[in-house]
């Protein structure tokens, strides 16, 4: 919809307001006003109506123009011209670019088979046309090998819907009727901004009590009434703990737990194990504060859980989710508004994932690669038939996000594999590229918005031309597949008719809800109910295979499985796998608790949360957001810190058997003894080299194959002479 601004009018000039959503991985989805002067972006501000935006956007995407007009955009196709890894290109055309991808693949596809081709995709961009999975039908057809996306929420999302099922849980706008608020695992003021204000709304108006669980005394924990630290990837012993004394303590709701849950005498059973002395000895909280949190969480009702996706990041994450997930029908949260927990309300949208997708493309036996292999699947120390020839990567990073930097850097450096990626920048992957497509930027382009922290879907219009020769994801594949021959209906479509078509229309969500009337609106909360009267569960009602809350899963029984993030995925199921049937704590692969050995060389654990001023890698390349981000730091514990010699703003290197990075130290208790700090999304080239994520393991947890960025042991070291020992970068 395009508005008529007052000051259009004296100018003489065509200024625009033209309706637009934020496009990126973020909980928030802000809706978004895109000022146009003259075919030029020069503002974009937060749409004051939306209930959750509330006209302001976050620091990441202030400046938004600017990012569009960066200098440094990819504008065109460019090929590698120097060695690999090195960042040199020369600009061609597109028809150089796509003749070469064309008899690449095809020689490739002769003799290798199609399957020797990977895509490699996450949430760069999380439009319905131009997303995770906006080349799922394009690989699909071309048979290559199914990329496994499991980067994030994939571990949650499968304990979500063990425990019950594919439900939104409870609105984030809900929580400002809730009477005591645990967010765990989640740094809210940073990752969920405008989720914040309803919080704060509860403390205020009802007096509740907000608590926040995180090794770490984030911005988030200082502004709690309760901050309780916790020892990463032990968040399973501190639900079990709570469930516990909750059943101890008498504080069940009979009614609710007899009505509408499953295996209630088992949890019981298995949560005997977890007295608060034993989980103090595991997760370093003090007994009676298991006990005080349990009594107040309880009987303080409605009350309210935020999961954050740290939880998963580690061996047990999985269950410790069905644990955590347990708790709302334990006491009877779900009965009230503003009771129950949200982990992401994603499911409630009527996405037709099948339709964007094509999985009946897949040809028969098609093998499935996790992306978090990619390392291993690029060096070999993945046995391959056929070994991969080809990478295709776009809406993704995976040499910054993903784990084990050190080998996919490796692995991209091999002269036989031919790697495309489509990208805004040359990024610490698109280095390693033989050839980098241009894509366009929100502003630029057509797309719903549909996502996992609100009830609202959103149309994104585009409000200016591309620059260059940029396209969005929806052409790109069009043109891919183009080149590859394929004459299928699916390709005809324009992006419109795609969005039409992607979407159940008639789906109780959308009742009177239509592509047009997005046009005019820009969102609409979907028919779910409105946040003061929405208590979905308060007779059950959970859509799983026994329509109750399930502590004992009847999912369990087929084996290891993956919820798809998005429905998105075909490595669903796994037959043959054990999953246990009633969530428990599982001990992480790497702590000084559950792998001893390992804890005498390396002796810290490390955890690596989202930067307040990126998100996750994207905008770390521009100086005004590194201005407020600081480069790639090492919090440590001042015990820690002295142990070793190390004094505020010395520069430290940071180690394990998989790789290492460095920055200046900072000495702070605001993370706890035995821990270090250093945020994800830094790039190399800004950093002194490699990234945190050279550290990171590259194992999957328990359940959903998510990564375990949260469960790696580090030693932390003073570097004698920065000049002696840079960091090495791969191809420079
Ligand atoms: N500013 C900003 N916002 C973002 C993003 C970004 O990059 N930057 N990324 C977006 C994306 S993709 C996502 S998934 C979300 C994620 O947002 P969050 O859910 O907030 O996730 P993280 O920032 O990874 O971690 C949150 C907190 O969990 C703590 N933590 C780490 N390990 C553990 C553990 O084992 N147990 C417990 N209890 N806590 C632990 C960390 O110290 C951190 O403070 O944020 C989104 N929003
Ligand atoms: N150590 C550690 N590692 C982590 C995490 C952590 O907390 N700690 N978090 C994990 C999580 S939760 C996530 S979600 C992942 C995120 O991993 P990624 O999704 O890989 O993260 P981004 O940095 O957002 O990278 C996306 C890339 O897509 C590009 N892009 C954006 N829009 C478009 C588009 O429209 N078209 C194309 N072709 N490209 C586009 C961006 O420029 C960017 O380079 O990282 C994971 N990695
Ligand atoms: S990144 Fe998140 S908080 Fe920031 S503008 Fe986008 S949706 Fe809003
Ligand atoms: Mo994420």
């Amino acid at each position: 919809m395009t508005l008529a601004p007052e000051a259009g009018i004296t100018t003489g000039r065509e200024l625009k307001i033209v309706r637009g959503a934020c496009p990126h991985d973020c909980p928030d989805t802000c809706a978004m006003l895109f000022h146009v002067d003259d075919g030029r972006l020069v503002d974009v501000t937060g749409d004051p109506d939306h209930p959750m935006t509330r006209g302001g956007l976050c620091v990441k995407l202030k400046n938004f123009p600017e990012h569009h007009y960066q200098s440094d955009r990819l504008m065109y196709p460019m090929r590698r011209v120097g060695p690999k890894g090195a960042g040199e290109f020369v600009r061609i055309t597109w028809d150089e670019a796509l003749a070469e991808i064309r008899q690449r693949w095809t020689d490739i596809i002769a003799e290798h088979g199609s399957q020797a081709i990977m895509p490699h995709a996450y949430l760069g961009h999380q439009g319905v046309i131009n997303g995770l999975t906006s080349g799922d039908a394009f690989f699909n057809r071309l048979g290559s090998s199914v990329a496994e996306k499991t980067y994030c929420e994939s571990g949650s999302s499968t304990a979500w819907h063990m425990t019950v099922g594919g439900t939104g849980g409870l609105d984030i706008e809900s929580m400002a009727h809730s009477k005591y608020i645990i967010v765990w695992g989640m740094n809210m003021t940073s990752t969920n901004l405008h989720g914040w204000p309803f919080l704060l709304k509860a403390r205020k108006d009802n007096g509740a009590k907000i608590v926040v669980i995180d090794p770490v005394r984030t911005r988030t924990a200082r502004q709690a009434d309760w901050h309780i630290p916790i020892r990463p990837g032990t968040d399973g012993a501190l639900a079990m703990g709570l469930i516990h004394e909750i059943i101890a303590q008498g504080l069940t709701d009979t009614d609710y737990v007899e009505k509408y849950t499953v295996g209630f005498d088992e949890l019981a059973e298995r949560a005997a194990n977890y007295p608060p002395e034993r989980v103090e000895e595991i997760t370093g909280i003090p007994a009676d504060d298991i006990r005080t949190l349990a009594r107040e969480y309880a009987t303080a009702q409605p009350a309210a859980i935020r999961q954050g996706v740290a939880i998963e990041r580690s061996r047990g994450g999985g269950q410790a989710i069905r644990a955590i997930t347990s708790l709302p029908a334990l006491v009877g949260a779900w009965r009230h508004v503003g009771g129950g927990t949200m982990e992401m309300p994603i499911w409630e949208f009527p996405t037709l994932f099948d339709k964007i997708c094509m999985p009946e493309w897949i040809p028969e036996g098609t093998r499935v690669i996790n992306e978090l292999d990619l390392g291993m699947a690029l060096t070999g120390e993945m046995e391959l038939d056929p070994p991969l020839k080809s990478l295709f990567v776009y809406n993704s990073n995976p040499v910054s996000q993903g784990p084990a930097q050190a080998k996919t850097m490796a692995g991209l450096l091999r002269e036989d594999l031919f790697t495309v990626v489509s990208d805004h920048f040359i990024t610490d992957t698109a280095r390693f590229a033989d050839l980098v497509l241009p894509a366009t930027m929100q502003a630029e382009q057509l797309d719903i918005m549909v996502t996992w922290g609100h009830l609202y879907i959103s149309l994104n219009q585009p409000a200016i031309e591309p620059p260059g020769e940029c396209v969005p994801n929806s052409e790109l594949f069009r043109r891919l597949a183009r080149t590859m021959g394929f004459t299928d209906d699916y390709w005809d479509r324009t992006d419109e008719q795609m969005l039409r078509d992607f979407h159940d229309w008639d789906a109780p969500a959308l009742a009177g809800i239509t592509f047009d009337s997005l046009k005019e609106t820009g969102y609409a909360r979907l028919n779910v109910g409105l946040p003061h009267e929405r208590a979905p569960h308060a007779e059950g009602n959970f859509p799983t295979p026994s329509g109750k809350c399930e502590f004992r899963s009847s999912l369990a029984e087929g084996g290891n499985f993956v919820v798809p993030v998005w429905r998105s995925m075909y490595a669903e199921m796994q037959p043959g796998g054990y999953v246990d049937p009633l969530p428990d704590y599982v001990p992480p692969f790497e702590s000084p608790d559950s792998s001893p050995e390992l804890a005498e060389k390396y002796p810290l654990n490390i955890v690596s949360p989202k930067p307040h001023a990126f998100l996750n890698s994207q905008y770390a390349n521009a100086a005004d957001k590194q201005d407020v981000q600081g480069e790639q730091r090492v919090w440590i514990h001042p015990a820690d810190a002295d142990e070793r010699g190390i004094a505020a703003g010395d520069l430290v290197r940071v180690f394990n058997d998989r790789g290492s990075f460095s920055g200046p130290a900072v000495v702070d208790d605001i993370v706890m003894q035995g821990l270090v700090m250093a945020n994800v999304g830094h790039w190399q080239n800004k950093a002194s080299g490699s990234t945190v994520n050279t550290i990171t393991l590259d194992r999957h947890n328990q359940l959903g194959n998510a990564g375990v960025y949260s469960d790696n042991l580090v030693e932390v070291a003073k570097v004698p002479d920065p000049a002696l020992t840079p960091e090495p970068v791969a191809g420079a």
